[in-house]
Order: C-alpha cells, then sequence, then structure tokens
C-alpha cells in the first residue's frame, strides 16, 4: 500500500530556452509534466510513497514519460499501456517580467481521454491513504468527468482521505462547468485545494483568502479547505480552525508546477497530521519548484525541511 495515490494526464512538454519565444526559438526543451504526476514525482523525492495511475501509449515518448515518473520512485503498477494512441504535449513559453508565461495545449484525442472508469483495477488504485484528485482530469474528455467522479466514490468507499485540486484550466472548462463539477464530486472529498483566483471566479465568492477557505467549506460542505494566495502564501480551514502560512521567498524562474509542489507539501503535512506541516511544507515545495526549471519538484526531505524551518543555514555538500 503506497500513502497517495494520484490519477490523471501526464504529457510531454516543450519549452524554448529561458528568454526566447515560443514563435522564433530554434530549440525547445523536454519536460515531463501533467498535474497529479508532478504531485506523485515531488512526494516520491521527500519519500513519500506514491503511485501515478495513468494511459500512456506503448511508443518511446510513452516510456521517456514513465521513465521520468520511475526515475523519482513513483510506482506505476496501475498505468495502462496503449498501442497506436498518442501522448498529450504541450508548449510553454517560459515568462520573465513583464511577459507573462504561456502555454499552449496539444492534448486533443490522447490515450488518457480514453481512459474510462472500468478499465482500472480500482481496488489497487485505491490502496492508499490518500487519493488526489484534480478539475484538470475531469475537464478533459467526455466522459473524463466521470472517470474522476468514480475515483472519488471509490477512494472514499475504500477508506482514503479524497484530496480534490480546483486546478481550473480556462483553455479546458467554462468557470460554471468547473464549479459544478466541484460540487458534483464534493460529497466524496475530504480536503479541498483552491487558488484564490479561482474561488473568486469560478464560485463568486469575495473576500480575503481565509474568508474565501471558510465560505468554500459552508459551500460544498467540505471540512478541510486550503485556499493559495501567491506571494500571500496560504491558508486553511480546518475542521473549524483557521492556519496561514505566508509566502517563502523565491526567484522563479519557472512557475509551471509550483501549484501541484505546494499540493504535494500539503499531503505530507496531512499525513502526520499536522496542518501547520501541511502550510509551510506546502509553501517550502512551492518556492523551491519554481526556483528550477520544469513542471516537476525534486527536492529532498531534508531541503525541504530546511527551509520550512526557516533555518536558512548553507547547505554544503
Ligand atoms: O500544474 C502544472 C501543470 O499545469 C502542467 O504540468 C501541465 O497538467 C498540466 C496541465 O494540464 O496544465
Amino acid at each position: 500500500r503506497v500513502q497517495v495515490s494520484t490519477l490523471g494526464e501526464a504529457m510531454v512538454r516543450l519549452s524554448p530556452p529561458a528568454g526566447e519565444r515560443l514563435r522564433d526559438s530554434g530549440w525547445l526543451r523536454v519536460h515531463v509534466g501533467g498535474a497529479e504526476a508532478n504531485v506523485a514525482v515531488a512526494l516520491a523525492s521527500v519519500g513519500v510513497s506514491a503511485r501515478w495511475t495513468g494511459a500512456l501509449p506503448d511508443s518511446v515518448l510513452g516510456r521517456r514519460v514513465a521513465d521520468s515518473l520511475s526515475s523519482a520512485g513513483v510506482v506505476l503498477d496501475t498505468v495502462r499501456w496503449t498501442a497506436g494512441e498518442r501522448l498529450g504535449l504541450y508548449f510553454a513559453e517560459i515568462g520573465s517580467p513583464p511577459r507573462p508565461t504561456s502555454v499552449l495545449y496539444d492534448r486533443a484525442g490522447t490515450v488518457f481521454g480514453s481512459l474510462r472508469a472500468d478499465d482500472l483495477d480500482w481496488a489497487t488504485v485505491c490502496e492508499a491513504r490518500i487519493i488526489h484528485l484534480t478539475g484538470i482530469t475531469a475537464a478533459l474528455a467526455p466522459g473524463s468527468d466521470e472517470l474522476v467522479l468514480r475515483a472519488a466514490r471509490e477512494g472514499h468507499e475504500h477508506g482514503a482521505l479524497v484530496v480534490y485540486d480546483v486546478n481550473y484550466r480556462s483553455a479546458l472548462s467554462s468557470p460554471e462547468a468547473a464549479a459544478a463539477f466541484a460540487a458534483e464530486v464534493a460529497p466524496h472529498v475530504g480536503l479541498l485545494l483552491c487558488r484564490a483566483e479561482d474561488a473568486r471566479d469560478l464560485f463568486g465568492l469575495t473576500g480575503d483568502p481565509a474568508t474565501l477557505a471558510n465560505e468554500l467549506a459552508n459551500r460544498l460542505a467540505v471540512g478541510r479547505v486550503v485556499v493559495t494566495a501567491g506571494a500571500d502564501g496560504a491558508v486553511a480551514h480546518w475542521d473549524g480552525e483557521s492556519f496561514a502560512a505566508p509566502a517563502l521567498p523565491t526567484v522563479a524562474v519557472d512557475r509551471i508546477g509550483a501549484g501541484d509542489a505546494f499540493a504535494a507539501g500539503v499531503l505530507w503535512g496531512v499525513l502526520d497530521d499536522s496542518p501547520e506541516d501541511a502550510l509551510r511544507r506546502g509553501t517550502a515545495m512551492a518556492s523551491l519548484a519554481m526556483s528550477v526549471q520544469g513542471d516537476q519538484c525534486r527536492f529532498s526531505a531534508e531541503e525541504v525541511l530546511e527551509l520550512a524551518r526557516g533555518t536558512g543555514r548553507e547547505v554544503r555538500r
């Protein structure tokens, strides 16, 4: 049994070198991404056992994704391998002020989009303390919403804590559809993660992050809600109590995947039953993730905890 089980689409990301634009760069660097896979990699890197479930084409690209995840220690025993289908791709131009990061998806008709609930062995997928799901997966293709709902229901029935990260992507669905799906999955969810801007744009809520967390908990009837507010840190509404942690300073080299690193830190704290550690580890992992290129956060527990504790001492290796 692993500690955390995640389900979602993994993709290859292609991005020009820092300081170059997609429209005219001659080089594209390859990274592996996918929100749920990123969470699994970040957890495995700190020593928390993690499984990623998804679908991969039986091709050099599918194997490249699998190699990248398994090199971090992620368990891949439930992955569905299929011949002749395509892997999702995306192109990312990493911004640098004043130029924002921009993303272009090429993920229509991918192998993950044809994955259906009956293709998976739910007893194995749910053999975990936590099942981590996101709104990205639900919005991928017709039928993907059913897959996420089934995962949440199965996870709940198998006694796992179901974590749902709203993780809204405007390229995949409307705010109304994302809010409606969050309400549909909520009865199975024990911990909801949501960006402050998504709480405002999807659910029409107002106020500071702590108010947003309380309102979301009431609206969706979920006992634990964590709201992230970028440079303003993160807050939690946790079984009726409130907690907060500031964002840690970072030089953002690449912001993609920071939210997944945050989610991994939160899950790690949840496993230790500590909302304070959840927020501190989450903000530490988000800031570390932003300091390196690529979607995945591959820092050791020692590196994360050192930052989370604020010792700030120089590490000599
Ligand atoms: O959070 C990072 C993800 O956005 C990235 O890895 C790609 O899963 C992805 C997505 O759907 O945007």
